[in-house]
């Protein structure tokens, strides 16, 4: 169905080198990441001498200076394979990339864009507190200003790529008076003291991809790596956040086909009571839904992708389409995964296939960068405040 978008030869060129890298370089690997749950160094780094980790950084900062619909139609390719890849190029292109893009100073952007854009680095995003999920304006994590530096302490949690991460975008209270309009943004060196790689997290799925605690312990941040003005971050953070959910709602996509994909030809394979099981009305009613919520969730990606465009030249904001897409296509993945693990039955369930891997992966795309029920809340203030 994407054949009817048109597309340019550029958003096909690259669509089809993702894609043949996928399918050559990550497919043969992504089982035993996931069993191993070790971090994929070379191909990461594959990917972005590909240009994939900072699609839409413009070449004089190191990126590939291409439009949103190439980066979610090469994230797509990614997460077709494998949804633990996908989550470190979505991480490194909207919530680290993306922000330091739109809010860094040019001094910002040539010593922290470029290294992670080109693909040299590896950038995370750090805004979960233990206490503090989604009620992000609520954290602990304190930065008090000394002369000309801020000194950064606290404890953040869940933060993707954060055991291997070389940079980070970090947020933390300047003023918790103010509360969301005290929170400030930071750009932060792993490799400068102060800066410490907590706890592990072992995850149900995306076991390739790294997730770990950040703890701050008087960590010197120079006010010229202040990203944005004090008591903006917040809204830096928000802005960003809607970035990231069209690149979660892209993964959710990626894991929703391969899954379809995988039920639909076992479908017309697998024979039971003498014929194909595809032949049962049970079944076929199954893949109806599956195909037709998967290209809902298309359309409403390619709508977001298309608002965050024409947001870089009107400014405005595309939180409702963003949040739709991420919603709509993460619970499509639940639900299409769900679906694929009960058509293939026993198989489904079997470390064999990667359905069950499928499976895993789909939870999480419900979970971060805002859970559905933040995503509800957020479709609905902006709907109901327009009336
Ligand atoms: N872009 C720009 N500004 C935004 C914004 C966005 N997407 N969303 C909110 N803001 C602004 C608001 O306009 C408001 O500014 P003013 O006070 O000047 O009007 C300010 O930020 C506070 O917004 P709001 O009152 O809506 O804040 P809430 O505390 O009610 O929180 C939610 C809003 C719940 C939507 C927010 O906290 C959220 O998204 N939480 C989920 C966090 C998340 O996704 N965590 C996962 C982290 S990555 S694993």
């Amino acid at each position: 169905m994407s054949e009817l978008f048109p597309f340019s030869k550029e958003h096909e060129m690259l669509r089809s080198a993702a894609r043949d890298f996928a399918q050559n370089e990550i497919a043969p690997i992504a089982a035993e990441f996931d069993e191993s749950g070790e971090f994929p160094y070379k191909t990461i780094k594959k990917m972005g001498e590909m240009g994939l980790m900072g699609i839409e950084i413009p070449e004089e900062y190191g990126g590939a200076g291409m439009d949103t619909l190439s980066y979610v139609l090469a994230l797509e390719e990614i997460c077709k394979v494998d949804a633990a890849h996908g989550v470190i190029m979505s991480v490194n292109n909207s919530l680290y990339c993306f922000g330091i893009n739109k809010f860094g100073t040019d001094a910002q952007k040539e010593k922290f864009l470029r290294p992670v854009a080109s693909g040299s680095s590896i950038g995370a995003y750090s805004l979960t507190e233990p206490m503090s999920g989604s009620d992000a304006g609520t954290m602990r994590s304190r930065a008090v200003l000394d002369g000309d530096a801020y000194v950064l302490n606290g404890r953040k949690s869940w933060v993707t790529s954060g055991p291997v991460a070389d940079f980070m975008v970090v947020f933390m209270m300047t003023d918790p008076d103010k509360k969301q309009k005290g929170i400030t943004a930071f750009l932060v060196d792993a490799k400068k003291p102060g800066f410490i790689r907590g706890k592990k997290e072992p995850k149900l799925g995306i076991r390739a991809s790294a997730t770990s605690e950040i703890v701050f312990e008087d960590y010197h941040c120079p006010v010229e790596d202040r990203l944005g003005q004090e008591g903006e971050g917040f809204k830096i953070a928000m802005a960003v956040l809607d970035a990231g959910r069209i690149g979660i709602a892209t993964q959710a996509l990626g894991i929703s086909e391969a899954a379809y994909d995988a039920a639909a030809n076992y479908a017309n394979e697998r024979e039971a009571f003498g014929q194909k099981i595809g032949e049962f009305q049970g079944i076929s009613f199954k893949i109806a839904d599956m195909k037709t919520r998967i290209e809902a969730s298309r359309l409403l990606i390619y709508q977001a992708a298309l608002a965050k465009e024409n947001s870089k030249i009107t400014g405005q904001r595309y939180s409702l389409e963003a949040s739709m897409a991420k919603l709509f296509a993460s619970e499509t993945a639940m639900f299409v995964s769900h679906a694929a693990v009960q058509i293939h039955g026993g198989m489904g369930y079997s470390k064999e296939l990667p359905v069950e891997r499928y499976f895993r992966d789909a939870k999480i795309t419900e979970i971060y960068e805002g859970t559905s029920e933040i995503q509800r809340l957020v479709i609905a203030r902006i709907e109901l405040n327009q009336r």
